[in-house]
């Protein structure tokens, strides 16, 4: 019998940008798994360009919810992302906490901040939520932006050490004080170190760092895709270290290309070509 994993998407759908369902979507149905989205926003574009229109859609959500509930689906994975605001956040840890206690295995990526700075629509309520969520997850994925923020590090002191050889043996500490009996592997995204780009993967063993080539620049889009492979090969049995190898794997070829063609980081990456690299015979 052909089996099917299922994951529920807790996500936004933005014209332009390349990021969360669309992102997600593509990603886990190239992997082979069924990808159910519960849209949280529909917008022009991802918040990043100088204006969009967003159409929320928190009010509605509960009520997406209840249908669920009634057809009596279960999902083997949860991903969540980008967020509105504090109500929606709210609705989404209810979702979580409800999805959890099925058995669901809870991906969460923590999305507020990159290089240092906030999102421009993301307030300290807002944070303060999302460091709830991530607490209720089995596997987070923050950058290291991100990891500072749930982790209570400073950004500024952390990465004054990033000449140093043990570095990514001191984000790992960071991000160590975040595990706990639920949350069991914290995924740090995009540090960098030593000429490359190093995802660090911490759970109760010694850390392991994956590194990639390093680009420049940072692009829309590319935090979604990362979270949706390892979220896809996961969910299909695979090990934390072979999903965040192929991760890379796919946005390293998009990058390149991008970076080729000079695209416009609020574009996103060019990932669309490469999804074969997801593909196992
Ligand atoms: O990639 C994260 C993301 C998702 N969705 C929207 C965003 C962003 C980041 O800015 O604006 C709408």
């Amino acid at each position: 019998m052909i089996t099917v994993k299922r994951t529920a998407v807790i996500n936004d759908i933005s014209g332009f940008g390349k990021c969360s369902l669309t992102a997600a979507i593509p990603i886990l149905s190239v992997l082979g798994v069924e990808c159910c989205p519960l849209v949280t926003a529909v917008l022009s574009n991802q918040t990043g360009y100088k204006s969009w229109h967003c159409t929320d859609l928190t009010g509605e959500m509960p009520k997406y919810l209840n249908e669920w509930k009634k057809l009596g689906y279960k999902f083997d994975s949860v991903l969540t992302g980008y967020m509105t605001g504090e109500k929606q956040a709210d609705v989404i840890i209810n979702a979580v906490k409800r999805f959890r206690s099925e058995g669901s295995l809870i991906v969460v990526d923590p999305v507020m901040a990159d290089d240092g700075r906030l999102y421009s629509t993301y307030s300290k309520e807002l944070c303060k939520k999302v460091i709830k969520l991530a607490s209720l997850a089995d596997i987070i994925t923050p950058n290291l932006t991100e990891l500072c923020i749930l982790s209570q590090t400073s950004y500024k002191e952390l990465t004054s050490h990033c000449n140093e050889e043990d570095y990514p043996l001191l984000v790992a500490e960071a991000a160590k004080k975040l595990l706990s009996d639920t949350l069991r592997t914290v995924i740090v995204t995009g540090v960098h170190f030593s000429n490359s780009i190093c995802n660090i993967i911490v759970d109760c063993d010694v850390p392991t760092v994956i590194k990639s080539e390093i680009y420049p620049g940072s692009y829309s889009g590319t935090g979604d895709i990362f979270s949706s492979v390892v979220c896809g090969e996961i969910t299909k049995g695979m090990s934390v270290d072979y999903a965040v190898r192929t991760a890379c794997k796919l946005i390293e070829r998009a990058l390149r290309d991008t970076v080729r063609e000079g695209t416009d980081r609020n574009d996103g990456i060019a990932f669309e070509k490469h999804l074969g690299v997801l593909i196992n015979e």
